[in-house]
């Protein structure tokens, strides 16, 4: 019998040990015992990092909507398989059994299938925090067409990007989304993206805000009339090992997003375990995750990970302050949720209300709460733990990324002691390691470094859509041999491991990764803007917040700055989302660049930061007097 449930720290330890020692005897345990497969593999493992070239279970086939639905129907028929909670709590919750989401899931099927969506086809979903959107989903992976779900906060042009970068046919959207008190008009902004995308043969349109919207005849179809019609019945396609299940973007340093290709044995099989544990889940929890589905988290941890284990997972539309801040408290207590996993920048946002709303509801049905996006602070972590867990829940803060698909370092709950602020240690089947800027792994404990991970584990992307160079420059071209994660970590006494943050041009702005370069090639396209650069600076509710240094063209110029402001931040929504927006912006002469030309951003970290006392060595710049100006000037 493998370890599927792991229980306490000497058989955390045990279980670890093996899965190194012997990875593809661990993994094929757990995949032979705990799930549905149509033929078993051929070979476990066979990896390259060089290349890279990574496939786990090669040979298996199988469809991940069987493990998600299918199996659980003789056991779980009737029990609730998404509780969806609604923006406005007068609205009633919803919730569905998996027997139900098993016939919308067929349904939503055979509706792709009639629009002639095939196995290996891109479908783009646009779709906000309701049911449809793990429906459509789950959808396009019984069909064996490749989901690319884009975050229903992104801007047209991002939208756009998106679709023709992976050369999607079919968009499901909705007419709109509620957001708190405002809506979004969200097919609205899909119409605009698709003047710029000819690929696109028809777009599927929930209904949800009841808006006037415009339906373009021949291309755009109310779904629901479509979904009374279609067969509750269905087969799923049977699918690869390596066969890829979707691509989701995340922001590079540099460029255009990077659509990371997940593909399905290894991912189901790594994820649905990972929740097994991390959030050791039992059969009756109501688990909650808060995060969108837009996200890697939502893809992981709402829908495959719960789903694969049968599990009740919450879907929430809303937001956290709406009707108040006590939302969050209210609908832990109104749903009795077991498990909680939200981001840093909920919890400090949450905290900033004090604790008078918070003391008014009834949150002892919390056994675990998750942490998830960005380093968590000492002093959120207190709050979370003395407020929401009243120090008897365990706070796992979890670290991992898009790329990597599921959780990769982290405290399980009840398991491992925890320590505020450490991530903790590697989950089964991970080697993590810490480099030096040399190239050379630094051993043993108390280090400092760059985070690496020297071994394959079964969800790790394997390639970014259509451009596999992509993939091997940005991970495994710093380090020979290893997946370079783009973070700084450090490993402590006991061989705890404590995220320090990135390490490249990415900023996390409220759990959100922003890259730097398509902020600053949005404002250079300001017609009276010649230079910017943008840095993080710590904020106390986001993280980090974005600070742009940015110079004009005509030097001395007379316009209005306040209505720059605004302007470079329009065009910032525009081209991105509300989400990428700056919080300062500085005009200055110039910026401090290095003889080669590069944009000196380490110092204007710094000056972002307050931290002006120690800026190095600046002689070697190219115009070190711009320096003291831009000091001086600081907002
Ligand atoms: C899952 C997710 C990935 C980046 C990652 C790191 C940061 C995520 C963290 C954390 C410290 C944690 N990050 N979890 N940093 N502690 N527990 O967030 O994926 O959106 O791709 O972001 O987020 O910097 O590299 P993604």
């Amino acid at each position: 019998m493998s370890n599927y449930h792991i229980k306490h720290l000497e058989e955390y330890y045990q279980i670890y040990r093996k899965s190194i020692r012997e990875p593809e005897n661990f993994w094929e345990e757990i995949a032979e015992e705990h799930f549905l497969w149509r033929k078993k593999w051929d070979k476990v493992l066979s990896w390259d990092f060089s290349k890279p070239e990574i496939k786990w279970f090669e040979g298996a086939e199988l469809n991940i909507t069987e493990n998600c639905l299918d199996r659980h129907l003789a056991t779980r028929a009737n029990k609730t398989a998404i509780l969806f909670e609604p923006n406005n709590p007068e609205e009633p919750a919803e919730h569905i059994t998996y027997q139900q989401l098993y016939e919308r899931v067929n349904q939503m099927a055979n509706v792709l299938k009639d629009q002639g969506i095939q196995k290996g086809d891109r479908v783009c979903i646009y779709v906000p925090m309701i049911p449809e959107l793990a429906i459509a989903i789950l959808a396009c992976a019984r069909i064996g067409a490749i989901h690319s779900v884009v975050f229903a906060g992104f801007s047209s042009k991002a939208v756009a990007t998106r679709i023709n970068d992976s050369d999607c046919k079919l968009v499901i959207t909705a007419d709109g989304s509620y957001r708190g008190a405002k809506t979004i008009d969200l097919k609205g902004i899909v119409d605009e993206a698709l003047e710029n995308c000819d690929g696109v043969k028809s777009v599927l349109v929930v209904k949800r805000i009841h808006s006037e919207i415009s339906m373009k005849a021949g291309r755009d179809f109310w779904l629901q009339p479509l979904l009374d019609n279609a067969s509750k019945a269905g087969q799923a396609e049977i699918m690869k090992a390596e066969d890829p299940l979707f691509i989701l973007y995340t922001s590079g340093s540099t460029g255009k997003p990077k659509g990371m290709v997940h593909t399905t044995a290894g991912y189901m099989v790594y994820t649905a375990y990972t929740f097994k544990n991390v959030f050791q889940y039992k059969e009756d929890d109501v688990y909650w995750c808060t995060a969108d589905i837009g996200w890697i988290t939502g893809h992981s941890y709402i829908v495959y990970g719960p789903l694969c284990n049968g599990a009740t997972t919450v879907m929430f539309e809303g937001v956290p302050s709406y009707p108040n801040f006590g939302r969050f408290w209210d609908i832990i207590q109104k749903h009795k949720i077991n498990q909680l996993y939200t981001a840093p920048t909920a919890i400090r946002a949450l905290a900033k209300q004090g604790t008078e709303l918070i003391e008014q509801y009834d949150l002892s049905s919390l056994k675990v709460l998750g942490s998830v996006g960005e380093p968590i602070n000492e002093e959120a972590w207190h709050w979370y733990n003395d407020n929401v867990g009243k120090r008897k829940s365990p706070i796992i803060d979890s670290w991992w990324q898009t790329e990597t698909g599921g959780i990769m370092i982290t405290p399980l709950p009840y398991v491992t002691p925890t320590k505020p602020t450490y991530a903790t240690l590697p989950f089964i089947g991970v080697q993590p390691c810490i480099m030096d800027e040399n190239g050379e792994e630094l051993k043993g404990n108390q280090v400092d470094g760059r985070l690496c991970i020297k071994f394959p584990w079964p969800s790790i992307a394997r390639t970014i859509w259509g451009d596999h160079q992509r993939y091997k420059d940005t991970y495994f071209s710093t380090y020979k041999n290893m997946y370079f994660t783009g973070d700084g970590a450090l490993r402590d006494e006991v061989g705890y491991y404590r995220i320090t943050g990135r390490v490249d041009d990415v900023i996390i702005v409220s759990g959100h990764n922003l890259g730097t370069a398509p902020i600053e090639d949005a404002i250079n396209e300001h017609p009276a803007v010649s230079e910017s650069a943008i840095v993080g600076f710590p904020h106390d509710i986001k993280g980090n917040a974005l600070y742009g240094y940015v110079t004009l063209k005509e030097s001395g110029e007379s316009r209005d700055h306040t209505n720059l402001r605004n302007e470079i931040n329009q065009i910032i929504t525009e081209h991105i989302g509300p989400i990428a927006k700056l919080d300062k912006i500085q005009f200055t002469e110039s910026l401090p660049k290095t003889r080669s030309g590069k944009i000196m951003r380490r110092i204007l970290r710094k000056i972002a930061e307050k931290d002006t006392s120690n800026l190095g060595d600046i002689s070697t710049l190219l115009n070190p007097e711009c320096v003291q100006d831009i000091i001086d000037e600081a907002l």
